[in-house]
């Protein structure tokens, strides 16, 4: 045995161990809207060390990693038996996805992997990447992960190694630890990313967001947030895709929108959080915005608030895609607290804290987009005409 196996696997080791074990720490923002916190919660530095490096000095006596994880982000999140659960896109160096689940006690450290990734059985089509889990605990009594699944164009010619189709892969489960697949979302559309399955019935039907989309990242005649039902979910097909929430010019939702987790049901409404994408010549910026809809019919947008409710910044704004906030995790407790998941630049986990009471304020209460510098400046006005007559 080595003493370079030794010195670097006693290094990584006590490094690894103080990665698990940092306790984070909130840092109040001046909006108000959530609190951030100092640490990212899962890094690809928090991904076991046995899924990594060969923990034989015989066979690696330098203590070198043989399968590298490039990134970890895009978690799913759920809250079970009082735990939190993050079910997370953990990404190789060689660019493949898999899912993995990272818990903690308190939702906002000391996440830790449970011992081995997730198995996802495959269809007769198999999937050459996956990614983006979106939870659910359906009233159905399953646990739904709806998720993408990424292959090959099968038209492009050879010359093409990049054309790709997407589509939104099923699995479910009772217990989190076996995963049964379930046929790919059958819709109108050629290509589907963020698809998130509503997590009661409607119309006594499956109820699905989508976002229908031409190409493979062009939104093209396509994008938008829709909506549409399924009867099943063995072989679900959505006929009909209704647009609930559409990109629009010159807003942060001009190049697309798509949704993030399962809303979370409040007395107002169900209270939405997805992200939005516009162009810039740095490349695409990726903002997370929330908006309400009706109780009773999920489709009908009854509040939306304008602009971004979080974008990265700092740090968070650099990574490999970077200027991106995605996120499709959330979890709301029955005392109200709201624990954001989000990642920062297809790169690490953030947690964002807030309340149900603070982000239904923040969704009616944030006037709408006015589309136009004119109409910002009235609301402006309005705003400061309102503040000369405040008394405290
Ligand atoms: O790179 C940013 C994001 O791009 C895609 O999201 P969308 O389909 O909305 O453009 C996804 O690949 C997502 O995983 C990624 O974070």
């Amino acid at each position: 045995m080595s003493n370079r196996y030794d010195d670097r696997r006693a290094w990584i080791e006590q490094n690894y161990l103080a990665l698990l074990t940092r306790r984070n720490e909130p840092i109040e923002q001046t909006h108000g809207w959530f609190t951030r916190y100092r640490h990212p919660v899962l890094t690809a530095d928090h991904v076991p060390l046995t899924w990594r490096f060969d923990m034989n000095s015989e066979t690696n006596p330098f203590f070198m990693e043989r399968l590298a994880v490039n990134a970890v982000f895009n978690a799913g999140a759920i809250l079970w038996n009082d735990r939190f659960l993050l079910i997370a896109r953990v990404e190789g160096a060689d660019r493949k996805s898999f899912f993995a689940i990272a818990e903690s006690e308190n939702g906002i450290d000391q996440f830790r992997f449970w011992d081995e990734p997730l198995v996802i059985p495959q269809t007769d089509l198999p999937d050459t990447n996956v990614y983006d889990m979106r939870v659910v605990q359906h009233e159905d009594g399953y646990i739904y992960g709806l998720f993408c699944t990424e292959r090959r164009d099968p038209s492009a010619p050879a010359s093409d190694q990049s054309a790709a189709v997407a589509q939104c892969g099923i699995v479910r489960t009772k217990d989190l630890r076996t995963w049964e697949r379930l046929p790919d979302l059958v819709t109108p559309s050629p290509q589907q990313r963020n698809v998130v399955l509503h997590p009661t019935f409607v119309d006594g039907k499956y109820a699905f967001y989508t976002r229908p989309q031409d190409g493979f990242i062009d939104a093209g005649s396509g994008g938008g947030i829709g909506f549409g039902l399924a009867d099943t979910m063995e072989g679900a097909v959505i006929d009909v895709e209704h647009i609930v929430d559409d990109r629009i010019y010159h807003t942060i939702k001009e190049a697309k929108n798509g949704l993030g987790p399962a809303p979370i049901r409040t007395s107002e409404g169900w209270l939405h959080l997805a992200h939005g994408v516009r162009n810039t010549a740095a490349g695409l910026r990726y903002v997370l915005y929330l908006f309400l809809t009706d109780l009773h019919d999920p489709k009908r947008v009854i509040a939306r608030p304008g602009g971004y409710f979080l974008a990265p910044v700092g740090s968070e704004r650099v990574g490999d895609v970077s200027n991106v906030a995605f996120c499709n995790g959330w979890v709301a407790k029955d005392d109200g607290t709201v624990f954001i998941y989000y990642a920062s630049s297809d790169t690490r986990m953030h947690v964002a804290t807030s309340t149900v009471s603070q982000l239904l304020d923040y969704v009616k209460n944030t006037p709408e987009d006015g589309l136009r510098s004119a109409e910002s400046v009235k609301q402006r006005l309005v705003l400061i005409n309102r503040n000369l007559h405040v008394t405290r």
